[in-house]
């Protein structure tokens, strides 16, 4: 566990609340109280349980928010998970690079996954939705940050909601 060449990595098409596994990552917004996309999903299926839990961290040592590219976890709730990873992404800039905080969205929540012992961990297309990433630049990010993380989890499986985003993370995971 750890190694990186030990992760079996796979691309699927689906609903991220859909999936067994250890932990369902949700893109999520500073907040931790919320949204549209995935994050409505996550908690809509999951029940309030997770949102209590968000407010706890934002009570404590999240007093001022997530900040993006960082990963915290929580319960799942009702999904079929143990636990859910929230991390904040990028919103996209045309004039300024934030590539380096998508990529710390992805090694921090494997990072994470890794600390609980997590098994697999599902991940969506983060920050390709509402925060405006183009898709196919997002799968780029993907694909080259979940390769080189530091920690990872035997089972990583990256869930995308429609064919358009579907096509491109798997042209970019076949990328040697
Ligand atoms: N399963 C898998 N993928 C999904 C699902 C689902 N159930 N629903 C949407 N997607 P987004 P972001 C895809 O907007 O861009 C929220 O309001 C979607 O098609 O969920 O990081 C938060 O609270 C897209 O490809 O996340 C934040 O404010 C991808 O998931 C903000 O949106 C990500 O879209 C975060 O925006």
């Amino acid at each position: 566990m750890g190694s990186p060449n030990l992760s079996r990595i796979s691309v699927v098409r689906g609903d991220i609340t859909e999936q067994s596994v250890d932990a369902i990552v949700n893109a999520a917004n500073s907040s931790l109280l919320g949204g549209g996309g995935v994050d409505g999903a996550i908690h809509r299926r999951g029940g309030p349980s997770i949102l209590e839990e968000c407010k706890k961290l934002r009570a404590g040592h999240y007093g001022g928010g997530l900040p993006v590219g960082a990963a915290v976890a929580t319960t799942a709730g009702r999904l079929p998970a143990r636990w859910v990873i929230h991390t904040v992404g990028p919103v996209y800039s045309a004039t300024e690079d934030r590539r380096s905080l998508l990529v710390s969205c992805y090694g921090e929540s494997l990072r994470v996954a890794h600390e609980l012992g997590a098994e697999s961990i599902a991940f969506p297309a983060i920050s390709a939705g509402t925060y405006r990433w183009p898709v196919e630049d997002a799968a780029r990010v993907a694909a080259w940050a979940i390769r080189s993380a530091q920690l990872r989890v035997p089972e990583i499986r990256v869930v995308l909601y429609n064919d358009v985003a579907f096509r491109a993370f798997e042209r970019a995971f076949a990328q040697p």
